[in-house]
Parts: structure tokens; C-alpha cells; sequence
């Protein structure tokens, strides 16, 4: 999404007439599916491109990235538009892989009906039933496209009856597949069909009805039963009130390599795909957090666009890709940027609110990294605006004198942790910076500076999208870093009481140094932190040094006294000490001090507490034996299961130290049907054999 000037000539006109003429259809499908395929042949038969470039030497329209060149796989939403029969369609390729979540949940919010993309070679397995889910969260109005079909191993009615299966009985086709000699030769049509004989005719029969049972006209089922013929034009508007509904979902049979099928599914969807202004749009809101007037799809109602991706590059700036809900997106016009996710998430969720005025600079259309200039671009249409520096991924664009804030997407939760490190001083220098770039534009993506264990972390969705991450620190803002483990933050604190000596006492020449304390620890209970104490009788330590001691008792506890950690949970009473007239001071003191906390430590037993945290685990039924028996591996202690449909969530306390890879172990284990979250939940005492393999930090 560079703001390149575009490689191609301007073909065609992609001005739209109004947010009828507009489609904006995302396609959404599990990783190698086809997606990014499929579109650069519908983009190569509605004309918009010259040839096909294809995934794997990276010469596509939609994966332009670095990164996605190179993996031969999508990470980032693309959006590539074509004119079709007067009708602009807006197509959102996503990434099916489940660590770039995130972009799939941006790119559903900018479309209106979704392309669900099976391979007739693979079928469904645990990820493509969750991105069905993830499409009826959202009530996405959704159509599956069988595609490969010149797979050798592709196999039409199998992938349809797993479809079916899977996702319901209202999955029905509109078209099936015509062989010749073995070979797919072209589609045939069941809705306008004539003469069609045996497994046609019965699908035909199937669809019809399908159809009509979700008609609004009641007569027309007794019409039909009665023998009545209904007409193409009705069953199409009626299959389009029913994809709105996201109740009924016609399949399409295609082939990307030969083209079959590409200009019956363009057709499909001018015809019978829903206009923006069908599509419910956004909650919306005034800054205030006041509900404010519901959005329609009018071009010339208050301006309402949301930012669905940014893309920060050194030399580029920033560039927004949004959609717009209400009104008309002008150029060089002033803009209210929003951004209010605390809000909705919670504090510390994401980016940080933001309120600015800008300019929209340069507005354009996008095509994949290219862009077509635009003067305006009305409500139900995707545009791309350059410099916009403050406008951050998830934020709302609006008017200046109407501002509004849209609630957002549901932004999934990073739970994969990688610590890192900056390789040289000078890739120190540029780090923080860079990172704030990528979170601009990624809100699945957090950084955490962690004040205990003085790392810095990037929470992520997995290892594809930490790696993602890295590579676009390193390829766009010459950042370089190393991955460290991930230090979880433990803690410390005593065993027992102990009482200890402090003596600080150096008087070799010159001004000499002299501090004795003496101090009795004790344990506190959890949570309780730390108190301070003094007994000094007869002024044995004098008043003016008593902070003294507690400073350096303090910074002792910070510095930890077994491995390094921070103390915590315990009482510290100065019961006594020495004093010298000339050589004891401040400095002197919080060394006696923090010498002492040492001394009494060594004399008693050091307990090291680490951190649990309550997870959630969400998995089919069919998997709770293995989850259940991994977290049992892991030390977690169940606390409970409760049933959501043909899932169960399991509920556990688990040792933090024992979640650091659990984002991808969970994934792997449950062959992608599993998904977690977790919150801190308590310290809890470490086992001495176990608190013996904790590496000392100091
Ligand atoms: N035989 C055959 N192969 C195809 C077809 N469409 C795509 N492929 C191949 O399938 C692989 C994956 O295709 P992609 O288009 O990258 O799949 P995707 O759904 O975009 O995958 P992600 O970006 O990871 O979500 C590539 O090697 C394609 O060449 C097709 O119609 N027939
Ligand atoms: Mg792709």
C-alpha cells in the first residue's frame, strides 16, 4: 500500500455512482485455499489486469509485501476493485492463516458479504470451521466458493457434502461443474436452468426451494409446489434478501487456473451480493461515550469512516485505508481522527485514545500497493488517504464540526510472547520508535515494557506473526533484533523469621564510613507488601539515618536476595545499631541497610513465588480429555468446565511460567479448533525443587 503511483493505466473508472453501484466483498478461507489466487483471476476476467500473476513468485496484486513474497503466503488485508457490469466491486483479500486474525476481523468490517474459500482438494477441517464462526459473529452475508477443481485430488461433491455438513443445509449450489472427457469444461446454472436431467435437476429442485423457504412472499411456495415456473429474477432477488439475513449460502464451483466460473461468480455478485447500504453499519457514538444517531449509508449524511489498516513506511509516511459509512470522503478536506479504544476494551487495550484535527491529504483508491487518485469517494466505498499521521488502525474518521467515534471490531488477543532485544546501539536508537509504527498499524500486536523484569515484549498471535513482525522491523525501518526468553517476573520473600547484622564500617584513612543496624525480619501474608519498623532504644541508631535504613532495605528488596527478583511480603524492624560521631552518614546507613536484609536472608529459608494466571480454554467437546491432561502437565489446577453449545470452556489456574508457548502449543494440540485467554490471577509459593532450576538474574 505504498503510495506509489500505480503501474497500470486507469482501465476503468472506479468512481462510484453511488453505494448502490458498489460491492464490497471480502474473501475469507483457510491458509493456501486460494484466495489471493482466485482474486487475481477475477480481477484478470473482469479486466482490471492484463495476466494472472500468481502466489508463488510472488508477482500477485494482493500479496505485495516483502514478507508475503517471500513466505508465498498472505499476512495483511489487500483490497483490489474491479468494474463489473456497471457495478464496482471492492474485493478484501485476508489472510487465512489464524495468527493474522486481526486483518480478517479489519477486512470483514470493510466489506458487506464475504467469499468463504474451500479447496475442492482439502475440505473442512478445525480452521475453516473457525473462520465460519469468526464470518457469523458478524452476520457476514457469506457465499462458499469451491475452488481448485482442476486439483488431482479434487473432489466436487465430497467438499460440498463436508460444507454442508459443517456449516448447514441452507449451503446450497447455484451452479455445478461440467466435465468433458474429464476435464472441467464450465459450469451449469441451476437457478435459470432448463433441461436439466437426474443429480441436476434433484439439486435444482433443492435450491428453489431453499430459496423460497426464505422468501418473504408466502404464496410463492404454494406457486411453485402448484407447478408454477418462478422466474430467474425473482429467485435472485430472493437469494439476495436471504445472503442479507447471512440465512442462506449459495456455492459456487471455480477454478483459478482455467477461469471456470470467474465470470459466473462476478455476475453472482453484482446480482445477487447486498449493497453497502443493506449492510448494518457500526455503533456509533459522540466523544462524550452518548450514543449518537445510527448510521445510513448516505452519501450525503455526516462523514463516518473508519481506518481498517495503516501502513507506516520511512519514507511514504503514513497511509490509511478506509471505509466510509456515511457521507463523502473529499480531498484536502479537514478530518476529526478518533481513536477511543479504552473505552470499549478497557484501559491499556491497544492504542492510546486520541483525539486530532487533520488535513486529509492525498485520497486515492486502492489497488493492492498501487492507487488510482479519487476526488471524493462516497459512503459505502473503501479509499486510501495519505498522511494522515496521527490515524492509527481502528480509529474513526468523521467531520470536524460533527465528530463521531464508531465502536470497533473485536480485536483478538495477542497471548504469544516474544522478549527482544535491540543488536546494536544503533538499532537501539531507532527500536522504540519502529515499534510504535507497528502498533499504529496492528492493534493484535502489544508492546510491554515490563518494569520487573526490565524486558521488552512483544505480545503477538503466534510465531508466524512475530516473525512477521521482526521481518517488517528489519525490512521497513532497518531495525535489527535478537529474540531472548521470555523472563516470566517471580519473586521473593521469606521463608521464616530471621534477625541480622548490618555493619558498615570502613575507617582506613581519610573520611571514613560507619553504619551498624541491626534488623528482625518476618514474613508477611500475600499481598501484604512491605512494612517498616524501629525499636531503636536510647538512640542507638540516630533518628536522621532510620530512612536511611529503610532506603537501603528497600533497594536491597528491588535488587532481590536469592535470584535476583524482588522481594516482597515482609516486615523489617530496625531493632538497634552503632552510630559515629564523624564518619556515619546517609550513604553509610542504606549500605548497613541493605547489607542486613543480605545477612538475614542467608540465615533463613528464601521462598520464590511465581505469578498464576486463570486461563479459559475454549475447545469441541471431543477435546477436553487432551486439554485437560496438558494442563494437569503444565501444574494447572482445573476449576471448572461449563458447556457453550458443542464446546466446553475449561477454566484453570496455570503457573505463567507454563503459558509462555502455550498460544502455539494449544493451537497445535487441538489442530487449530482451540483458543485461549488469561488474565494475572495470583503469586503463589514455588516448590524448593522447583525454585532451584529458577537461573539466578544477579
Ligand atoms: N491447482 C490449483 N492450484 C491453485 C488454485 N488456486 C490456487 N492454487 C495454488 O494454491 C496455493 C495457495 O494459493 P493462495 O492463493 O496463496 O491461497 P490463499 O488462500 O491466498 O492463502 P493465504 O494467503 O495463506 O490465506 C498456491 O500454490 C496456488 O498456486 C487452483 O485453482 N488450482
Ligand atoms: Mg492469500
Amino acid at each position: 500500500m505504498a503510495d506509489k503511483p500505480s503501474a497500470r493505466s486507469a482501465h476503468h473508472d472506479l468512481q462510484a455512482s453511488g453505494p448502490d453501484g458498489i460491492r464490497n466483498v471480502v474473501l475469507v478461507g483457510p491458509s493456501a485455499a486460494g484466495k489471493t489466487t482466485l482474486l487475481e483471476t477475477l480481477l484478470a476476467t473482469a479486466g482490471a489486469i492484463p495476466r494472472v500473476g500468481s502466489v508463488v513468485d510472488g508477482s500477485t496484486v494482493c500479496d505485495f509485501e516483502d514478507s508475503e513474497r517471500t513466505h508465498g503466503r498472505s499476512m495483511g488485508l489487500a483490497v483490489a476493485p474491479v468494474r463489473h457490469k456497471g457495478t464496482k466491486i471492492n474485493f478484501v483479500d485476508t489472510p487465512g492463516y489464524a495468527d493474522f486474525v486481526g486483518e480478517l476481523r479489519a477486512g470483514l468490517r470493510a466489506a458487506d458479504s464475504a467469499l468463504f474459500v474451500v479447496a475442492a482438494n482439502e475440505g473442512v477441517d478445525h480452521a475453516t470451521t473457525g473462520l465460519w464462526h469468526e464470518c457469523a459473529e458478524v452476520a457476514m452475508p457469506r457465499a462458499v466458493v469451491v475452488t481448485k477443481l482442476d486439483h488431482a485430488r479434487a473432489d466436487y461433491p465430497g467438499v460440498l457434502a463436508q460444507v454442508q455438513a459443517a456449516f448447514g443445509e441452507k449451503v446450497l449450489p447455484v451452479y455445478l461443474p461440467v466435465h468433458e472427457d474429464g476435464a472441467l469444461v464450465g459450469l451449469r446454472g441451476l437457478i435459470s436452468g432448463k433441461d436439466l436431467e437426474d443429480e441436476a435437476a434433484e439439486r435444482r429442485g433443492a435450491l428453489i426451494e431453499g430459496i423460497i423457504e426464505e422468501s418473504e412472499d408466502e404464496t410463492l411456495m404454494d406457486r411453485y409446489l402448484g407447478g408454477e415456473e418462478i422466474g430467474a429474477d425473482v429467485l435472485v432477488a430472493d437469494l439476495e434478501r436471504a445472503m442479507e439475513r447471512a440465512s442462506f449460502h449459495p456455492v459456487v464451483p471455480v477454478c483459478a487456473t482455467t477461469a471456470v466460473g470467474c465470470a459466473e461468480l462476478l455476475d453472482l455478485v453484482v446480482d445477487g451480493f447486498p449493497p453497502p447500504s443493506t449492510h448494518p453499519s457500526p455503533e456509533v457514538f459522540l466523544p462524550s461515550g452518548a450514543a449518537a444517531e445510527p448510521l445510513t449509508c448516505d452519501p450525503g449524511g455526516p462523514l463516518v469512516a473508519e481506518v481498517v489498516k495503516t501502513t507506516s513506511d520511512p519514507y511514504v509516511g503514513r497511509v490509511s485505508l478506509a471505509r466510509v459509512f456515511s457521507g463523502t470522503l473529499d480531498a484536502d478536506s479537514p478530518v476529526h481522527v478518533s481513536g477511543h479504544f479504552s473505552s470499549f476494551f478497557g484501559a491499556g487495550s491497544g492504542h492510546d485514545d486520541h483525539d486530532d484535527d487533520e488535513r486529509v491529504g492525498s485520497l486515492s483508491y486502492p489497488f493492492g500497493q498501487h492507487q488510482e487518485p479519487a476526488k471524493r469517494v462516497v459512503a459505502g466505498d473503501i479509499a486510501v488517504i495519505g498522511k494522515l499521521g496521527r490515524a492509527e488502525t481502528g480509529d474513526t474518521l468523521s467531520a470536524v464540526d460533527e465528530p463521531r467515534v464508531l465502536r470497533p471490531w473485536n480485536l483478538p488477543q495477542p497471548l504469544h510472547p516474544v522478549a527482544i532485544e535491540a543488536t546494536t546501539k544503533s538499532d537501539e536508537d531507532k527500536l522504540s520508535t519502529a515499534l510504535g509504527r507497528l502498533a499504529a498499524e496492528d492493534p493484535s500486536l502489544r508492546i510491554f515494557n515490563d518494569p520487573e523484569t526490565h524486558q521488552l515484549v512483544l505480545w503477538t498471535m503466534g510465531e508466524a506473526h512475530a516473525e512477521a513482525a521482526l521481518e517488517r522491523l528489519r525490512d521497513r525501518f532497518g531495525v535489527s533484533v535478537d529474540t531472548v526468553e521470555v523472563v516470566v517476573p517471580l519473586r521473593e520473600t521469606f521463608g521464616g523469621k530471621a534477625t541480622a547484622l548490618g555493619r558498615h564500617v570502613k575507617q582506613s584513612g581519610g573520611h571514613g564510613q560507619y553504619a551498624v543496624c541491626e534488623i528482625e525480619v518476618e514474613p508477611l501474608p500475600q499481598g501484604a507488601g512491605f512494612e517498616f519498623a524501629e525499636r531503636v532504644v536510647g538512640g542507638a541508631v540516630p533518628k536522621q539515618f532510620i530512612p536511611s535504613v529503610e532506603k537501603g532495605v528497600r533497594a536491597q528488596m528491588e535488587r532481590g536476595v536469592r535470584n535476583g527478583y524482588p522481594v516482597v511480603d515482609i516486615r523489617v524492624t530496625l531493632t538497634g545499631g552503632k552510630a559515629h560521631s564523624v564518619d556515619s552518614s546517609d550513604m553509610a546507613f542504606q549500605s548497613a541497610g541493605a547489607l542486613a536484609l543480605r545477612e538475614a536472608a542467608n540465615a533463613t529459608s528464601i521462598v520464590m513465588l511465581e505469578p498464576y494466571d486463570e486461563i479459559a480454554v475454549t475447545v469441541p467437546d471431543a477435546m477436553v480429555g487432551t486439554v485437560m491432561s496438558d494442563l494437569s502437565a503444565r501444574r494447572g489446577r482445573p476449576l471448572g468446565t461449563d458447556q457453550e453449545g458443542d464446546r466446553a470452556i475449561i477454566r484453570a489456574h496455570v503457573p505463567a511460567r507454563e503459558l509462555t508457548h502455550y498460544a502455539v502449543d494449544l493451537r497445535s494440540s487441538t489442530h487449530g479448533s482451540g483458543s485461549f485467554t488469561r488474565r494475572f490471577d495470583h503469586y503463589e509459593p514455588m516448590s524448593e525443587d522447583l525454585a532451584r532450576s529458577v537461573t539466578s538474574r544477579s
